[in-house]
């Protein structure tokens, strides 16, 4: 479920660049992807009855590719569609209430900044955790300043059991920071949805994990 190298593709009709969303994750799957999220936010999201038929859309594509499908924030949504998991940030619901929302057999997400973030989702049984951003990024409008990739260190140097996700402008060319670190995978946005071969830049950010790059 999280092996190295994971590449964690996160995506809402926003972030399409133009393109069919669905084309695009289509393509993301196809290209091997690890996991996928589906993340609607800012203006011109899709809302209500839109959201859930293009949420039960992107799960049919992920079942079909057999990778988990997991829904950022809306606990009600995942439920709704029979998602995989929901992935939480800190400005969200407890995680205690998310894991209680999602029961035991879905997986819980949850983005972390410190030990003591990642201490009390663990203890509320999170499965993984985002941790960034670890560069700039244009994808989040409220993101905090880049972290760099010590805080992912520090969090695995005390919790080697649960696996960690760089995120936030990470790139083929500047993921090996974030490997070396230990993460288990990169969590992505715009250096796929904005690629024009996806595919091909999903073997690059693998290969990235073997000190291999273009
Ligand atoms: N959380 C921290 S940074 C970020 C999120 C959702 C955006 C990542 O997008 P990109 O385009 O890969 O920088
Ligand atoms: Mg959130």
């Amino acid at each position: 479920m999280f092996n190295k190298p994971s590449v964690y593709f996160i995506m809402g009709t926003q972030n399409a660049s133009g393109k069919d969303p669905l084309k695009v994750l289509e393509e993301a799957l196809k290209g091997g992807i690890t996991h996928f999220q589906l993340r609607e936010k800012g203006t011109g999201a899709l809302q209500g009855q839109d959201l859930v038929e293009f949420a039960e859309k992107c799960q049919e594509l992920c079942t079909q590719y057999q990778i988990p499908f997991l829904i950022n924030d809306d606990v009600d949504l995942a439920l709704a569609v029979g998602a995989d998991g929901i992935h939480i940030g800190q400005e969200d619901m407890d995680c205690d209430q998310a894991r209680a929302l999602i029961g035991k057999e879905k997986m819980l997400g949850v983005s972390v900044h410190s030990l003591e973030e990642a201490r009390v989702a663990i203890d509320a049984g999170a499965d993984y955790f985002g941790m960034g951003p670890v560069y700039g990024t244009r994808s989040k409008a409220d993101a905090k300043r880049p972290a760099g990739t010590a805080g992912i260190e520090e969090v695995i140097s005390h919790f080697p059991d649960i696996p960690v996700f760089g995120i936030g402008g990470i790139s083929p060319q500047n993921a090996g920071a974030v490997w070396q670190a230990g993460a288990c995978g990169v969590a992505v946005i715009s250096a796929l949805s904005g690629a024009d071969d996806i595919a091909l830049q999903i073997a690059h950010f693998k290969n990235s994990y073997k000190g291999v790059l273009i």
